[in-house]
């Protein structure tokens, strides 16, 4: 493995009687990020019964049987709607777990992930 250029000691060798942390960044704040979100969309088909797609609003998106009708039914007259944003794993975890009890069922419903 090839060593790095060690700034910090070449930069204590040359002023030998100041404390160690010269020349070491402090930081002030911990650094961190926010994680990027994604859309998980449904798609409408003319064969996926409305029930399927309510039940998989409830199953899998948690959403209240009022809440998952309203997400079928604006999906189903405009052709696309959102299911809910999470981060990657989770929305990504949220497609297959769609498409696998579309697939189950043999359904043709679609679902999607899309940056947020
Ligand atoms: N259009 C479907 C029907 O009339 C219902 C449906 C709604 C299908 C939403 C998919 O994402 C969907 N049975």
């Amino acid at each position: 493995m090839i060593k790095p250029k060690n700034i910090v000691l070449s930069n204590q060798d040359a002023n030998k009687d100041q404390t160690p942390e010269q020349g070491v960044t402090t930081k002030l704040r911990p650094k961190t990020k926010k994680p990027s979100m994604f859309r998980v969309l449904i798609l409408n088909d003319d064969y996926t019964p409305m029930e399927f797609v309510v039940s998989v609003l409830v199953g899998i998106f948690f959403k209240t049987q009022e809440e998952a009708t309203q997400i079928m039914l604006n999906v189903h007259q405009n052709g696309i709607g959102t299911c809910g944003v999470y981060t990657y794993e989770i929305a990504e975890t949220k497609v297959a777990q769609v498409m696998d009890a579309a697939k189950r069922d043999q359904h043709p419903l679609q679902c999607r992930l899309e940056k947020a």
